[in-house]
């Protein structure tokens, strides 16, 4: 029957992950690396559609308590859309793949004093068995491990401005670059320098597909003037193309870039502006490294009275919805 090769191909696939290190197996201490909860577990093992989803945004890109209100949506428009969400975060060092309301709760209440786990992070994090919220790069490699193929996210990293001198470029871009996980955003902010971004994930070759339009989207507005090498439009294209990927075993990720819903789009004005102000006030601060990304979307935040916090939170959302949507027609193709 169907559901029987499927649950046998997603076995042959975490088999031939074990062959040579499981994860989720106990070592020989009888602790595992990563722990994934029973609801994902199963899903996987039966190859019913997962959606990864990262951590960062929760305890860094969020006030407490809409971090957490928004989190328990994002799972349950996943869950309505006939996917498990698989939530990642580092928890007293162990890198867990799933988690229980009491986890997302704490997560969220730890907000910034939950270290940002980026891949350099990942080590240092478990070693001194810290809480750490993994970032895009942290969370892709994450769900690469146990075999999620998909992810869905608000905004990744990028090249900063003035990326040029200062060499700022987010780890998101490199991982996109060699981890074979498809990424779901609202393309990047403009905090960012959007045509650099898509310059350097040229470089990683890193396939770049927007949905439903040619322009890649800036975040919290439909357009940033820059076109995209490949349009997609409906989840049954994201789905072919993930494929494609996977099955050529490229090795490099993706990124689908959804738009923000027009009734959601931020007043271009009132954003741009709070950005130019969160950008000079960073500068003047000298707020660097890993550090720069947080500020700047608090202060963007703060800036815009709530408002930014709302279309944020309502791509988020969006971006769930069709992630969803691209997980169940990949789990069908893959079957
Ligand atoms: N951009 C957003 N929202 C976010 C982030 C970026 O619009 O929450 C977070 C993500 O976790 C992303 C990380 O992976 O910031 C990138 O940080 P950095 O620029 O330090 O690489
Ligand atoms: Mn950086």
């Amino acid at each position: 029957s169907a559901s029987a090769s499927s649950s046998s191909s997603a076995l042959s696939r975490l088999s031939s992950i074990s062959r040579h290190f499981n994860p989720s197996h106990p070592n020989k201490d009888g602790v595992a690396l990563i722990k994934i909860s029973p609801e994902v577990s199963e899903a996987l093992s039966i190859g019913r559609a997962v959606v990864a989803l990262e951590s960062t945004i929760i305890s860094h890109g969020m006030p407490y308590p809409k971090n957490l209100e928004t989190a328990k949506e994002v799972e349950a428009i996943v869950r309505e859309n006939g996917a498990v969400p698989a939530t990642i975060a580092i928890l007293d060092g162990t890198p867990c793949i799933g988690l229980t309301i009491e986890e997302l709760e704490r997560l969220a209440r730890l907000g910034p004093r939950a270290q940002k786990t980026a891949r350099r992070d990942i080590a240092h994090v478990v070693a001194t068995r810290g809480n750490g919220a993994t970032t895009v790069s942290a969370t892709m490699i994450f769900a690469h491990m146990v075999g999620i193929p998909l992810f869905v996210t608000g905004g990744i990293g990028g090249v900063h401005q003035h990326g040029e001198h200062t060499m700022d470029i987010s780890s998101d871009l490199t991982e996109l670059g060699r981890t074979p996980v498809a990424v779901i955003s609202a393309g990047v902010k403009s905090i960012l320098d959007i045509p650099r971004t898509l310059e350097y994930l040229e470089t990683q070759g890193v396939c770049v597909a927007a949905y439903k339009t040619n322009e890649f989207p800036a975040f919290f507005t439909e357009a940033s003037g820059c076109k995209v090498p490949c349009r997609v439009d409906t989840p049954d294209d994201c789905a072919r193309l993930i494929d494609a990927n996977l099955k050529l075993e490229l090795g490099t990720g993706m990124l689908i870039a959804v738009p923000i819903p027009k009734e959601h789009s931020a007043s271009g004005n009132l954003i741009e502006s709070a950005i130019q102000t969160a950008l000079r006030e960073a500068r003047d601060k000298n707020i660097t490294g890993n550090a720069a990304t947080p500020f700047l979307l608090a202060r963007v935040n703060e800036l815009t009275g709530g408002a930014s916090l709302a279309s944020n939170i309502a791509l988020v959302k969006n971006n769930a919805l069709v992630g969803s949507k691209i997980a169940v027609a990949l789990s069908q193709i893959r079957e």
